[in-house]
Formats: structure tokens, C-alpha cells, sequence
């Protein structure tokens, strides 16, 4: 029996010479040649591949530069309208070991967003969750299922999946920050859902406080009418001021001879969802971490992937076999399973983002910490 070669099949079967490995003769090679016509691929040449001894990311180590990101912004705000269909002036990180794609990591996204004085970004919904973090400057509103929310330096502010939102600049001045979503994890498992709504942004009134703030933001208070676990936080802005007073009391409580702190010199705060204690989204996990001056973190890995942005301060980070010096607003991403060292001679303040809800819920999340060196 004869099987046509397909000459457009996607699978390439290399024969190689190794342990494990059948004897490359031409009966071999013709097998190989029926499997990729068949669309059958053996293990006995992928097993390497698929199942290494620990997580070798196709994504790599890398840092990003907040002068250029807000530069070449600034640049797009001139040049590019904003309206529907673009739907936002947003400018993703490409990981350059993911074969272009706008993907910082193969979970999540990491974009700057620009908008000008006036402008507005279009309301519409999805089923990625998302967040802003806001490195500087105020004036833009988010809009998300018709409550108002300011953004302001160093806010976090969470937007569960399938929220109607829209964003809206009431000021003079144009603002950018970054946007987090799980993006390409809803690409990749294909479980996206997308939604227009109105061209301009429903609101012009400018409170004080969301409604959502007015409801969930009163710490340890829980409303008696909202009694049930909801999955992602309904708590739409975590301001800077509890953020930075939780890591400076830290801080001081550790001099004061309490456990507070993570590690020696080393704060760290969760932004959590106030209906569970759980993570803020479903997907992402979001922290922020402060290092007093002349501090250096151990050197630890972990399953799944993150994005960091420095928010003020300076200092040294190695990810695997990479290093940079950071400052503020630089991004990085570290991989699943590569080694993370921060230090700081000066004190440095980092906003976290991470996809390690998923592998929790899981069951596939490990983390471990290097011993140190003597
Ligand atoms: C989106 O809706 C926002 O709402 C930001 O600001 C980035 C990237 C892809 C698709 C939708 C936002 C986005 C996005």
C-alpha cells in the first residue's frame, strides 16, 4: 500500500541519534514520512521536549525602559486617533522569545496606556480580567459598570472580567499607566468572549469616592447586604495612601522587633478581594513590595510567570542568568521557574503581577527558596 505524502503537513519528525532512539535506516525514515503524512507525532522524539525535569520557559528574562515606554506614547497619542474598533491607545510588551506576539509572558499582558486631555477610550466588555496600575499623573477616570473611579499615582485599580468599562480623561493634561490582563491565557485556551457598548463614556461627574469604594472600602467592614464569596473584587480602587501606610507600618513594626515583614528589610502587601480574602482577580494575583535602603531579597523561583514595575526608587535585579539596573517605571518579567534576586541600596518600591491563581487552584504551584550563601 502507498500513503501520499502530504507536502503541507505542519509535523517534521527529525530522526536523531540518542538514547531511546530507534536505528536510523530508510524503513525508519519512511515511517516518519507516514506518520507526518497521517498527522501522528511519536513521543519517543518530543519526550525531551514536553516533559523536561523542571519548567523551561519559552519566554524570557527582560526589561523594559519607562523613559522610552512614555516617550514613544506620547508619540502615539499625536498619531493615533482613539475610538472604536482600536478601542485603546494600548502598547503591549512583546517578550521576545514569544515569536512576537503582544504577550510580556505566556499568561499575561503588560501594556502602557495613553489618553489625552478630553479623550475618551469606548465602553466595552470581556471576559479577560484586567487591572491599571498608575505610575504618574491623574485625571483619567475608569469607568466600570457606570461607577466612576479616579486613578491617581500608585492606585490599583481591578477590573473583573465581563465588567462594562470604559476610560475617560476629564483633565488638561494627558495621563498614561499600565494595563495588566490575562490575556494570553484566555488566547491560548480559547476562552474569549467580547462585547462593544457606547462610543463615549457615560459619565462627566467626578466624586470624591466610587460607590464601590463608599461600599467595600472601609477595612474589615463587610456590608450585611453583600454576604456572598464573589470571584473577583468589587473593590475598584486600592489607593496609594493604605498601600503605602500598610508598608511603612511593616516596616516600622519590624523595627520594633515584630515578624511583620516578609524577609529582613523586605515589605510586601496582597491586594486581596474583601468578599473572600482571595486574590483580587480570578486569574492574577497583584502585590507590592517595598525594600528599605541596603536591603537584597534571597534568591527564590516559582511556577508561573510575572511582570514587575518599578514604582519609585532604585536598584539591581538578576532573573536567571540576566541583570539589570531598574528605576522607576522600568518593567521586567520573570519567567515561570527562573531565579529572582532584588537589592537595593537606596530603598526601592515594586508593584507585582503574577498568574499564580491558576496554578494554585491548580494544584501545580511550587516555589522554592535558595538557600544563602555563606
Ligand atoms: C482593554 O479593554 C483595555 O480597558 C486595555 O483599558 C488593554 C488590550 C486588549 C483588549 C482590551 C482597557 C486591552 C483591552
Amino acid at each position: 500500500m502507498t500513503t501520499d505524502v502530504r507536502p503541507d503537513s505542519p509535523v517534521h519528525i527529525t530522526m536523531v541519534d540518542g538514547p531511546g532512539q530507534p536505528p536510523a535506516t530508510p524503513e525508519l525514515a519512511k515511517l516518519y514520512r507516514e506518520f507526518e503524512s497521517e498527522l501522528l507525532v511519536p513521543l519517543w522524539t518530543e519526550i525531551g521536549d514536553l516533559m523536561p525535569t523542571d519548567p523551561r520557559s519559552r519566554a524570557v528574562a527582560h526589561r523594559w525602559r519607562w523613559d522610552r515606554l512614555r516617550e514613544m506614547a506620547g508619540a502615539a497619542g499625536k498619531l493615533v486617533p482613539i475610538g472604536r474598533g482600536g478601542e485603546r491607545r494600548a502598547i503591549a510588551l512583546a517578550n521576545p522569545g514569544l515569536g512576537g506576539r503582544p504577550f510580556a509572558t505566556p499568561t499575561l499582558w503588560a501594556a502602557i496606556q495613553y489618553l489625552n486631555p478630553g479623550e475618551d477610550a469606548p465602553v466595552h466588555r470581556h471576559t479577560q480580567h484586567a487591572f491599571r496600575f498608575v505610575i504618574e499623573g491623574e485625571g483619567v477616570w475608569t469607568v466600570v459598570n457606570d461607577d466612576p473611579v479616579s486613578m491617581k499615582r500608585g492606585d490599583f485599580l481591578p477590573q473583573a472580567g465581563w465588567a462594562w468599562h470604559g476610560h475617560h480623561n476629564i483633565s488638561k493634561s494627558s495621563m498614561a499607566w499600565i494595563d495588566g490582563l490575562d490575556i494570553p491565557f484566555q488566547y491560548q485556551t480559547d476562552a474569549t468572549f467580547f462585547q462593544f457598548g457606547p462610543d463615549e463614556v457615560p459619565t462627566r461627574q467626578a466624586p470624591d469616592r466610587s460607590q464601590s469604594e463608599r461600599l467595600w472600602g472601609h477595612a474589615g467592614l463587610r456590608p450585611l447586604t453583600h454576604l456572598a464569596p464573589a470571584p473577583a473584587s468589587p473593590l475598584l480602587a486600592y489607593r496609594w495612601e493604605n498601600t503605602d501606610r500598610a508598608l511603612d507600618d511593616q516596616l516600622a513594626l519590624e523595627k520594633e522587633g515584630y515578624a511583620a515583614t516578609l524577609e529582613p528589610g523586605h515589605a510586601a502587601v496582597r491586594f486581596t478581594n474583601p468578599t473572600s480574602g482571595a486574590d483580587v482577580l480570578p486569574t492574577v494575583r497583584a502585590e507590592f513590595h517595598r525594600l528599605a535602603p541596603g536591603t537584597a531579597t534571597s534568591t527564590s523561583r516559582e511556577v508561573g510567570s510575572s511582570v514587575y514595575t518599578v514604582f519609585e526608587g532604585e536598584g539591581r535585579v538578576a532573573v536567571g542568568s540576566a541583570s539589570w539596573h531598574v528605576e522607576r517605571g522600568d518593567l521586567f518579567v520573570v519567567p515561570s521557574w527562573q531565579a529572582l534576586r532584588l537589592e537595593s541600596d537606596s530603598g526601592m518600591d515594586l508593584f507585582r503581577f503574577s498568574d499564580t491563581p491558576i496554578f494554585e487552584r491548580l494544584d501545580l504551584d511550587r516555589r522554592h527558596v535558595e538557600e544563602i550563601q555563606a
